[in-house]
């Protein structure tokens, strides 16, 4: 580390939060100039949306010393960076995570807004609009990856796509998903700095033709038909009371107007202006599938869109510094993020080849000692396949260098394995069978130094199922890190009552290190201690019952049981297990054998993909429950079941640190890792859960004994897969569940129309491809478990704080952490700011 002299406006000092600008009188002077300056409105008749972006405006100020210190400290003196390249950044809300970090207390921006006549920061946070660029876990992970690299001073940048319309909002209408566009820049989006000057353009589609070069040489280049541009716009991120404030750039893609009126269009004006209109559509929208692959042509656009002006932004920085090329595996280390960012391997070859003429063997050394690639599911419908005759239309040049990687991979495959045609098929990037296609996990394999999967399961799988003979072939190239949250989102932001506690009780250095936890576990016996857990659990719950009775209507009990899954909507998740458990519950009481059964609150949360028809339907199915029970006066007191419209970062932060039951179902084997899960664990719910993703080291870490483990093993699963599964013999054997089904036949949870919910019963007594029918009993048993547990309360709450305890391995730090030292040789590089400025 070595001491910038910035001369900057607000000092970076932690140690002096009067002389950092940190304090409430400064705080409340920010907002008073950028409500006059920046927004044009006078104090007296601010709404709250004014206050927030002023307020944010302040606050951003105040990250500006640490954010251009950093980017002049990694100038100065070059660093390893970690380039994070993912098509989601599912961020959240930034003003409360920044005020945070930046140690700005809750007290000290209470007191500033006072002054606007505003009592409490929560009606600030309240307005606030979040970026929905990302779908679910993946996109999530990466803004938890994010804060992490910043918190641990680690240099870095993520690189994505400024998605004009995020994820929809859903609504829920007569029980069923409704999406409506997630206009989510409409108020004004404070966070980013627009950088245009360092915009980059991007080619389309045309034709390859081969040249000589000045020195005799054999070349290929690419002439594009179409161009866009990409402009950076940079979210700051800083990390927890550091320096280190590292960047998100994302790309908004812009009409090529002038670019191709002068260079490429002239006299076509009309041409020129249709396609102003299509390269503007190119960051409009986040396509809203999470896990399936649709192959759309824009969507490759938009990979490639993003990619190259990462990419060609990484090339610049060390141009800039007039770093030689070749030293480029030094500088960068680049991440994808499943295997969206792919086409990464074949662009880099090309802007080292045909743009800054390396050989061949020189530009495959950089790029395979500087990519990496993570795997974040094994679901077949995931796994990206490009149409070759679309990829080709798209990306020629791509195709050619794909064809030339790909034919040197080969060569080694045929000396490997002599005469076996079947290997060579498949491990081809190309697929053969059927339609020609280009698959883009085979590329991003051949290519990186390393392939990870997301839990030790997944992993293990990865290797063993679907990819074994690349395993082989290179063995140390495959590893594992495990997935992890953010404590200060996660914990210290959503969850203040459990963050004094353990402040109280460990010390506040848990939020850096979250293996200090096991600190508490000295507190499991002490009676008044687990009674104060327990009250704090209610206190939070308390909050959440007041938000579920103003957006549904319905009345929750807070000292019921809140049992919740709330993830995307997937058949793999099976929320229509839970759903099936509920009616079982439901018709337990009817028929009086609900004696020693404790009062539940059943809440669900989650998208489903638009076209996803089957999870559309398990939404509907789930409403027509809810509305069934909350009708019936039996229930009264004994079961409410809920499903909470629009899923996201927002709301999520309400619901884990409420949640005294997490609902972890998936089959085993589909769920890469899971990180809710995580979440939850960390707040002090208690998991029943399949031996599934990320479940598993939960369970090894919290002690079997504090974990409800249900269902078949991922084993046992491809062994019923392999005999035969007859899903309808199951039913017979079991009663309750064919009282259920019965039940949903006739109509009973969808006001008598017996042919609603069909699909969904023929399909899981039919084929039941996830198994639903086949974990059901055990399902029951470890439901009723999970009531005997909640009855003896003080056993509850050990449990409960044993799972905050032993969950530290979960922080996002220990995962960043992992990859750091395993996968890219980065290291810490702190940055320090003088404190006598002027
Ligand atoms: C996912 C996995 O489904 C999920 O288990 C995992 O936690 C997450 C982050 O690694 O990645 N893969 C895809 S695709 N979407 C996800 O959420």
């Amino acid at each position: 580390s070595h001491p910038l002299d910035l001369r900057l406006p607000t000092p970076g000092c932690f140690a002096d939060p009067e002389r950092a600008g940190l304090d409430a009188d400064a705080v409340f002077d920010g907002m008073t100039e950028h409500l006059f300056f920046t927004l044009g409105k006078l104090a007296p008749t601010a709404s709250n949306h004014d206050l927030y972006m002023a307020l944010s405006y302040a606050v951003r100020d105040r990250l500006m010393t640490r954010y251009l210190a950093s980017l002049e400290a990694i100038r100065a003196r070059p660093h390893k960076t970690v380039a994070y390249l993912s098509a989601e950044f599912l961020i959240g809300p930034q003003l409360n995570s920044n005020l945070l970090n930046l140690g700005i207390s809750k007290d000290i921006a209470e007191q500033a807004l006072r002054r606007f006549r505003i009592e409490s920061l929560d009606q600030i946070l309240e307005v606030e609009e979040e970026p929905g660029l990302g779908n679910g876990g993946l996109g999530r992970l990466a803004a938890c990856y994010m804060e992490s690299l910043a918190s641990l001073q680690v240099p870095a940048i993520g690189y994505g796509i400024r998605y004009e319309f995020g994820i929809f909002n859903q609504l829920i209408r007569d029980g069923w998903q409704v999406e409506v566009t997630d206009k989510w820049l409409k108020g004004g989006w404070p966070w980013e700095l627009p950088q245009p000057e360092e915009a980059c353009f991007v080619g389309f589609g045309g034709r390859t033709e081969s040249y000589t070069d000045g020195k005799g040489n054999y070349r290929s280049r690419w002439i594009p038909s179409e161009h866009a541009i990409g402009i950076p716009h940079d979210v700051p991120v800083l990390g927890y009371r550091v320096n280190t404030c590292n960047r998100l750039r994302l790309w908004r893609a812009d009409a090529t107007e002038s670019f191709d009126f002068y260079a490429f269009n002239i006299g076509d004006y009309y041409g020129a202006v249709e396609e102003k209109v299509g390269s503007e559509t190119l960051s409009k929208v986040l396509y809203p599938n999470d896990g399936t692959d649709e192959g759309r042509r824009l969507r490759l656009k938009q990979q490639h869109f993003f990619v190259s002006c990462s990419l060609q932004d990484m090339l610049r920085s060390l141009g800039n510094r007039g770093i030689p090329i070749e030293e480029f595996p030094n500088h960068w280390t680049v991440q994808l993020n499943d295997t969206h960012p792919a086409i990464a391997v074949a662009e880099l070859m090309r802007l080292l080849i045909d743009e800054h003429y390396l050989d061949w063997d020189t530009a495959w050394d950089i790029t395979t000692r500087s990519v990496a690639y993570t795997n974040h599911t094994l679901l077949p419908e995931a796994l990206e396949k490009w149409d070759l005759t679309r990829f080709r239309s798209l990306l020629p040049r791509h195709l050619e260098l794909i064809y030339e990687i790909n034919r040197r991979f080969l060569q080694q495959v045929r000396l490997r394995y002599p005469g076996n045609d079947a290997i060579q098929r498949k491990l081809s990037i190309i697929d053969e069978d059927g339609g020609k296609a280009v698959r883009m996990a085979n590329l991003a394999t051949i290519a990186a130094h390393h392939v990870n999967g997301v839990a030790a399961l997944h992993s293990d799988l990865l290797k063993r199922q679907l990819m074994p003979e690349f395993a082989e072939i290179w063995p140390e190239k495959f590893t594992n890190v495990t997935n992890g949250v953010t404590p200060r989102r996660w914990v210290a932001l959503a969850n203040p009552a459990l963050s004094r506690l353990l402040d109280e009780h460990v010390g506040p250095e848990w939020i850096t290190n979250m293996e200090l936890l096991t600190k508490l576990e000295e507190r499991q016996h002490d009676t008044a201690f687990l009674e104060q857990w327990g009250a704090t659990k209610l206190s939070v719950k308390r909050k959440l019952a007041g938000y579920i009775h103003r957006q549904t209507g319905v009345l929750v009990d807070p000292s019921s049981l809140f049992d919740v899954q709330v993830k995307r909507i997937h058949e793999y998740k099976r929320q229509h297990l839970n759903a099936l458990q509920v009616i079982t519950h439901y018709l337990r009481i009817k028929n009086g054998q609900a004696e020693g059964m404790a009062p539940r609150t059943v809440i669900f949360g989650g998208k489903a993909a638009p076209g996803y028809y089957m999870a559309k339907l398990i939404i509907r199915f789930i409403n027509g429950i809810a509305e069934t029970i909350n009708a019936d006066p039996d229930m009264e007191g004994r079961l409410r079941v809920v499903f909470l419209p629009d899923y996201n970062v927002k709301l999520a932060e309400q619901i884990y640190p409420a949640s005294d039951l997490s609902e972890q179902v998936s089959t085993a084997g589909k769920e890469a890792s899971g990180t809710g899960n995580m979440k939850f664990a960390m707040n002090g719910a208690l998991t029943i859960g399949t031996l599934d993703g990320a479940n598993v080291e939960i369970r090894e870490r919290v002690g079997p004994e504090n974990f409800f483990l249900f269902g078949k093993t991922e084993t046992e699963i491809m062994e019923l897969q392999t005999n035969g599964y007859r899903p309808r013999q199951i039913v017979e054997t079991l009663p309750e569940l064919a009282e259920a089904l019965r039940l949903i036949g006739l109509g009973h949870f969808s006001n008598g129309d017996g042919e609603l919910f069909r699909p969904l019963l023929d399909n899981l007594t039919g084929f039941d491809p996830f198994f639903v029918l086949a974990d059901f009993a055990d399902y029951l048993r470890a439901q009723d478990e999970v009531n005997q547990a909640w009855t003896n309360r003080k056993q509850w709450n050990r449990m409960s704080l044993l799972n905050t305890a032993r969950t530290g391995f979960f922080s996002s730090d220990r995962s960043i952490q992992d990859y750091c030292q395993t996968i890219w040789k980065a290291e810490p590089f702190p940055v320090e700011i003088t404190c006598d400025v002027p």
